[in-house]
């Protein structure tokens, strides 16, 4: 508890705002302002969070504040087991302002739209000026998005990501992209195997203040999702710097390639695991960005590896921010295919005999981590097959990862992976049938299911669920042309052969839980 005397701004951080130079601590002065952050119930439970996101962001705001404290800044820390727990943010800050009566409140934008609109209304509650400042540490500002979205008919990632490319400089000469082309997706499309020279992730012990969290977290959410321990992610700057180093050294000289596969029993292949420590402010998206370019100088990483990752941060994490900026807070609602299926219950429990679903979900609940094939071409391809509600899948990708926020995690369920939108944000759905995850995996050898098998019994579900998908919301998709030769194939086939495959997907739907 911090003695009150006067304090003129009190410096509200939130708790993916661990950045000592973000914009609101800018001009602030060690001797009269305060630093405040809060632990608050509303925050812990608006969705059912895994149970290593929890103590992710908890103890990653501890060891914050006690660095910022060590620097020399008057810090107030509430911990969520400290005293009578104030519920809200609001509440926070209200308690704050009896207890300092500071001059004024500054803090940086919300990532979130259900935050911001809290920022918003602090002014009016509390009666206290508020400043709330830009959050630069994104390279494109809402405005600059606004901006190069206006009266475009469509708005697509590539285009937006030329501009960032130009704008940062990053693997560039000049005005021209390195090596001559903008994108070299069309090398990355390998499948992986399993072999002595697979990169480990970064993994990092918990000290007595992650423990303390870990222990925090097993009291008040006993029976929360996901396991609570090994817990192995960094928690400050200088692990997540570390885990940025190894990651560069290790597995960006063949990101590219592997980005697509997936390996039962390999939770992480070539991928960063860096998403968390970007999106809560512990490192920053272009220091990672310029890393992996002085990589790609120095030689050692090819270029479509490097330009592969770079894109993944300054294109698409940009990207679908400015989208639920743009959309919010409309873009929650959205349900182009009007679906409305419960999710099943081994979302959850990762209880399938599907054996792709059960190795995403059950690395899930083990990790708080799966890759982005995994969520987009497995759990997301699924739900969008059996017509999930989008809302509640939404909920369930907010929960259970470790980088979960909403900003980037909606326009990536809503938009690209559920197609929710009508086609905003990809410009056709990633629906797949079992062939492509037999093609980018090895999950199928292992499975109860058939994946040759194309209906009947035993056969791979995603198989007919396919089908049924394409045909049941063909009003909807028929004008889409790349999806046209699919539409083609299927009036080609016999009347037997559709119906087969439609009795199929009826019984897999109606049976869905037992799966
Ligand atoms: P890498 O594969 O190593 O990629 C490097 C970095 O690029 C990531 O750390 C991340 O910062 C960025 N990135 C890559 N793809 C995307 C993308 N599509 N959108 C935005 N940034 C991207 N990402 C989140 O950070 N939080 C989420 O809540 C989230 N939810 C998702 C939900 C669905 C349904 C899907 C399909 C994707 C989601 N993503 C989310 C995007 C992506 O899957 C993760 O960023 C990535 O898997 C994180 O692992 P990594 O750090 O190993 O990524
Ligand atoms: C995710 C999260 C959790 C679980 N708990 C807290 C918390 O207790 N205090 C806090 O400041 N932030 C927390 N966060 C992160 C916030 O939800 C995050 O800052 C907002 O989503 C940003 O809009
Ligand atoms: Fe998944 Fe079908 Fe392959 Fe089984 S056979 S692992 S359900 S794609």
């Amino acid at each position: 508890m911090v003695k009150p005397r006067t304090i003129r701004n009190l410096v509200f951080l939130l708790g993916d705002q661990l950045t000592p130079d973000i914009s609101s601590l800018r001009d602030a002065d060690p001797e009269r302002d305060l630093l405040f952050l809060c632990e608050v119930e509303d925050e812990t439970t608006y969705v059912p969070h895994h149970r290593q996101k929890l103590v992710f962001v908890l103890s990653a705001m501890r060891h914050f504040a006690e660095e910022m404290r060590e620097t020399g800044w008057r810090v107030d820390y509430w911990k969520l087991d400290d005293r009578s727990d104030p519920g809200s943010f609001l509440a926070a800050i209200e308690c704050a302002i009896r207890t300092h009566k500071p001059e004024r409140i500054i803090v940086t934008e919300a990532g979130e739209w259900r935050v911001q609109h809290m920022l918003d209304r602090i002014e009016d509650k509390t009666g206290i000026p508020t400043e709330i400042r830009e959050d630069d540490r994104f390279i494109c500002s809402h405005a600059e998005f606004r901006a190069w979205a206006k009266g475009r008919k469509q708005l697509r990632m590539e285009f937006f990501y030329r501009d960032m490319r130009r704008k940062t400089g990053l693997l560039m000469n000049g005005e021209h992209p390195e090596g001559g082309k903008w994108n070299y997706d069309h090398d990355n499309r390998e499948a992986a195997s399993a072999d002595l020279f697979m990169p480990r992730r970064r993994e990092f012990q918990p000290d007595a203040m992650t423990k303390d969290v870990i222990a925090l977290v097993k009291k008040r959410f006993p029976d929360g999702f996901g396991d609570v321990e090994p817990f192995r992610f960094a928690v400050t700057r200088e692990d997540a710097r570390k885990a940025l180093a190894h990651f560069v050294a290790g597995a960006l000289p063949k990101f590219g390639d592997y980005q697509d596969a997936m390996l039962a029993g390999e939770y992480t292949l070539y991928h960063s695991i860096l998403s968390g420590y970007i999106n809560i402010g512990l490192l920053d998206p272009m220091e990672v960005c310029k890393a992996v370019a002085q990589a790609y100088a120095d030689g050692g990483v090819p270029l479509n590896c490097a330009e592969g990752f770079i894109r993944q941060i300054i294109g698409w994490r940009e990207y679908v921010r400015g989208i639920y900026w743009l959309k919010m807070p409309g873009y929650v609602q959205e349900n182009y295919f009007e679906a409305s299926r419960e999710l099943p219950a081994f979302y959850w429990s990762g209880e399938t005999k599907m054996r792709c679903m059960r190795e995403a979900i059950g690395q899930t609940r083990e990790t708080a981590y799966a890759h982005h094939i995994q969520r987009l071409m497995v759990t997301g391809n699924f739900a969008l097959l059996t017509g999930i509600e989008p809302r509640q899948i939404h909920e369930w990708y907010l929960a259970v990862y470790f980088d979960a926020f909403e900003w980037v995690e909606l326009p990536n369920t809503l938009g690209m992976s559920q197609f929710a939108d009508g086609g905003l944000l990809g410009s056709k759905p990633y629906a797949a049938s079992g062939a492509y995850i037999d093609r980018m995996s090895d999950y199928c050898s292992g499975c109860a299911y058939d994946v040759k098998k194309k209906s009947g019994k035993d056969s791979c579900p995603f198989n007919a669920l396919y089908w049924d998908f394409l045909i049941r919301n063909r009003n909807r998709l028929k004008g889409n042309n790349r999806l046209a030769r699919a539409y083609a194939t299927w009036d080609r086939m016999d009347d037997g052969k559709q119906r087969a495959y439609r009795d199929t997907a009826a019984y897999y739907l109606d049976t869905i839980e037992e799966l």
